[in-house]
């Protein structure tokens, strides 16, 4: 019996090969094409078919005639808008309810020792923003966020750098918002111009070049403010006694109540860089980052640690996939940044002036640091901070996380492809890591 069976199996086998072959898969080709001729025949009859419905609608005799359904439908418009405008701001004030009403319940504070009493226990961190004086209004939005979501109940200090002295109406403006107490910094030369080394006639003749091929693309002021959040500012005596910062910049949202401390969360896992959105750089901007990147790695073999974080950021070829986090956003170690290797790392990036012959930026330098030379479990994705940064913006995935937010969730970047990489990266090895980005381990 079991043999018959099997035979018969056989012989279906064949019998389905046989079948598929070269005169049927013909056939095959010769249907769907004519089904997609057909197809296109019945776009196009629709399609006519529309253009004749709405320059018969548009008419001038038909608008005359149809006013009064125009004029309803407009109506009928508005007030469906005004009923979704009205729906956001109800469900806005039910997901600020744990604000405003005091209910305690709050899933992810309890999972990171939410203890906000003042008498507990304070980091050794402030909140830094490098911000002009025209900014003031915008600053004092992102600050009334911050202190009414979180920083109203740790009164963590503020530290604001500026390239030119603050104005008074700047010290006033912001000293209004919150009881913390707030350094204000003028930067001096050694934080804010051109180095010496750098050729003037190559980069005035590359500034010209990218004026219009990316955003910022012709300014040197953009350039000054990535090569001092990328390489000085954890240097300034201001930031000295801090070893926690948490990069906060104008005109940007906090969209939940944050009933914990991060820094606290930070020292007592032993984190070192946190962030809150990843994102794609502008491949046109950091040309010749990766290359760099891989000189100093090849130079410098000692730092890599015997694992590493880089698996997200490289494609399949080794090469850098163009992921970061998103700095205007970070909350971070300042002893990774003090460290030798970063040290190491942001000179050789420096001496290579691709801050000011390209247009590096702070984002793909931190991240691709951090990711090379810290293992995965010393980064941190704060998933439940709802954060945006010009039209950009995340909410937290989860139901639980999202108990004390205001999120449009729709359009919530934490689905992007750069945060599915980060979620689904595994640490890599030294040896894989070296293998992957095709240079020899003991060089
Ligand atoms: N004082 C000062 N601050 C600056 C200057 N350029 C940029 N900044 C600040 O540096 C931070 C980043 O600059 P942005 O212009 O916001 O750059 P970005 O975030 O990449 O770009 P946007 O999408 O336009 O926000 C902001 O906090 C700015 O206020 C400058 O020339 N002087
Ligand atoms: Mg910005």
């Amino acid at each position: 019996m079991k043999q018959r069976l099997l035979s018969a199996g056989k012989t279906l086998a064949v019998g389905a090969k046989s079948t598929f072959n070269k005169r049927n898969f013909e056939k095959l080709q010769k249907n769907s094409k004519a089904s997609f001729s057909f197809s296109i025949k019945i776009l196009n009859h629709l399609l006519t078919r529309l253009c004749a419905f709405i320059s018969w609608l548009f008419s001038p005799s038909n608008l005359k005639k149809h006013s009064l359904i125009w004029f309803v439908f407009l109506l009928s418009f508005l007030f469906f808008k005004k009923l979704n405008n009205y729906k956001l701001a109800h469900e806005r004030t039910d997901d600020l309810s744990a604000y405003y009403y005091g209910i305690t319940y709050d899933p992810v504070a309890d999972v990171r020792g939410g203890d906000t009493s003042s008498t507990s226990e304070r980091e050794n961190a402030a909140l830094v923003a490098l911000v002009r004086n025209s900014e003031l209004k915008d600053m004092q939005a992102s600050m009334i966020q911050l202190e009414n979501r979180w920083n109203h109940k740790y009164n963590y200090p503020y530290v604001f750098f500026n390239d030119e002295p603050f104005s008074d109406e700047f010290r006033r403006g912001v000293q209004s918002i919150t009881k913390s107490n707030i350094t204000f910094v003028t930067l001096t030369h050694e934080y804010w111009s051109l180095p010496e080394d750098i050729d003037l006639v190559r980069f005035m003749v590359n500034l010209q070049k990218n004026r219009r091929r990316y955003i910022y693309g012709g300014k040197l002021s953009y350039r000054l403010m990535c090569r001092f959040e990328s390489m000085l500012f954890y240097k300034h005596p201001a930031l000295a006694s801090y070893k926690y910062y948490w990069r906060i910049e104008p005109d940007v949202d906090y969209y939940c109540n944050i009933n914990y401390d991060p820094f606290r969360y930070m020292r007592t896992n032993g984190l070192v860089y946190g962030f809150t959105i990843a994102f794609s750089e502008i491949k046109s901007t950091i040309e010749t980052l990766w290359e760099t990147t891989k000189q100093w790695i090849e130079q410098n073999p000692q730092y890599i640690p015997e694992e590493n974080a880089a698996d997200w950021i490289l494609d399949d070829d080794g090469n850098y996939n163009l992921c970061h986090f998103w700095s205007n956003f970070e909350i971070v170690d300042m002893d990774f940044y003090r460290s030798q290797a970063y040290e190491s790392y942001v000179k050789h990036l420096d001496d290579a002036g691709g801050y000011f012959y390209e247009r590096w930026g702070d984002a793909p330098i931190h991240s691709i640091a951090a990711s090379i030379l810290l293992p995965k479990s010393k980064i941190f994705w704060f998933e439940d901070i709802g954060y945006r940064h010009s039209n950009t913006y995340v909410c937290p995935s989860n139901f639980e996380m999202s108990y004390n937010c205001f999120c449009k969730k729709a359009h919530s970047y934490h689905r992007s492809s750069c945060h599915r990489k980060w979620s689904d990266a595994k640490g890599l090895s030294r040896s894989q890591f070296f293998e992957k980005i095709s240079i020899p381990e003991n060089n």
